[in-house]
């Protein structure tokens, strides 16, 4: 090799590639040397969206957008034991919100590889964690969807089981909030039948979380190139879920007071219009619209009686499944 001549070589894909350089003299004596590179992938500011990598991956992970949707590409030995490692795209998000993605390719990497959608309550790599995520099946050539949570900061992931399990070509993945004390995560094969598992956080997560992308490459190895797990997916933020109101706001009129037990009381004794969102007037909670509640509510107003379950003052879902329909909610939507 001449002495100024510095070939470039070209790698398609980010990653951890190792190259090795042999020189060779015109007397035939040799040197060599072998060397990490880590590659990363292309990067766009996706405000308000924010990149970050979750402990120390071996090269950054980064997303972009392009003809397909949302990119992702991680290293990152991955979400399942203490501490965790990967990359995370993420919004912080306060109250109830719903997140899915719907993953349509996770590759390559290793079997190992993981996409999908991930709540914490802080970016430290130990920190209290629900996901669900898509992964490689072990039966099929089909992705599989995983649900893990990390209950205790620091302590290790639980894996909840989603009955039926989900796998299919594209897997779509789930977790809403419902109420300070209820997360649901849930995945789809087809978006239209989803199995759910509630995730028993005690204590509940904070009020406010972050909210978003995860994915990790997994095992990386230590000697031969290793190309950045890439993963495409479209992603939805909902933070107004579907349902949300305002408990205790019968006639919808976006505040709680003395025209509401009204309301209440001329639906339940004079078939009196029904409230748009039934689960308005039920201020107790207790699954019916009945004397209780405007009972309830009159107490809460003006003689210092307790405050009606959530949601109240922040728009949200029932926390509690019940047979009341809420049709609409026009100050939440
Ligand atoms: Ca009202
Ligand atoms: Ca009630
Ligand atoms: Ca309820």
């Amino acid at each position: 090799m001449e002495g100024t001549e510095r070939p470039p070589h070209t790698y398609t894909s980010g990653g951890q590639h190792w190259v090795r350089l042999m020189v060779t003299d015109d007397q035939g004596a040799t040197a060599s040397a072998i060397e990490r590179f880590p590659v990363s992938c292309p990067r766009q500011d996706l405000a308000p969206w924010v990149a970050a990598d979750i402990g120390s991956p071996p090269w950054s992970g980064s997303a972009w957008f392009d003809g397909e949707g949302l990119q992702v590409c991680a290293a990152g030995t991955g979400f399942a034991s203490r501490s965790d490692e990967g990359f995370f795209l993420y919004q912080e998000v306060g109250g109830d919100f719903r997140i899915t993605a719907r993953v349509a390719r996770i590759g390559p990497g290793s079997a190992s590889r993981r996409a999908g959608v991930m709540i914490r309550d802080s970016l430290d790599p130990g920190a209290r964690v629900v996901t669900a995520l898509a992964q490689p099946s072990t039966v099929s050539d089909e992705n599989r969807a995983r649900v893990r949570y990390r209950g205790v900061s620091g302590g290790s992931m639980s894996g909840l089981t989603l009955t039926p399990a989900v796998e299919g070509a594209e897997i779509r993945v789930r977790i809403e909030r419902r109420g300070l004390d209820k997360i649901i995560a849930s995945a789809s094969s087809d978006g239209a039948t989803w199995s759910s598992v509630d995730v028993p956080f005690d204590p509940p997560l904070p009020p406010t979380v972050f909210v978003g992308i995860a994915a990790t490459h997994g095992t990386v190895s230590t000697t031969g190139s290793d190309e950045a797990v890439r993963a495409t997916l479209t992603v939805d933020l909902d933070t107004s879920p579907p349902g949300s109101f305002r408990r205790g706001d019968a006639n919808g009129d976006g505040k709680m007071n003395i025209s509401d037990p009204v309301f209440i009381l001329m639906h339940i004794l004079s078939d009196g219009s029904a409230p748009a969102c039934r689960k308005t007037a039920d201020v107790n909670d207790n699954g019916e619209i009945e004397l209780g509640d405007p009972i309830f509510a009159l107490n809460y107003l003006f003689a210092s009686g307790p405050a009606p379950p959530a949601p109240l003052a922040e728009c949200g879902a029932d926390p509690t499944d019940d047979g009341l329909s809420c049709e609409g909610y026009p100050p939440c939507e």
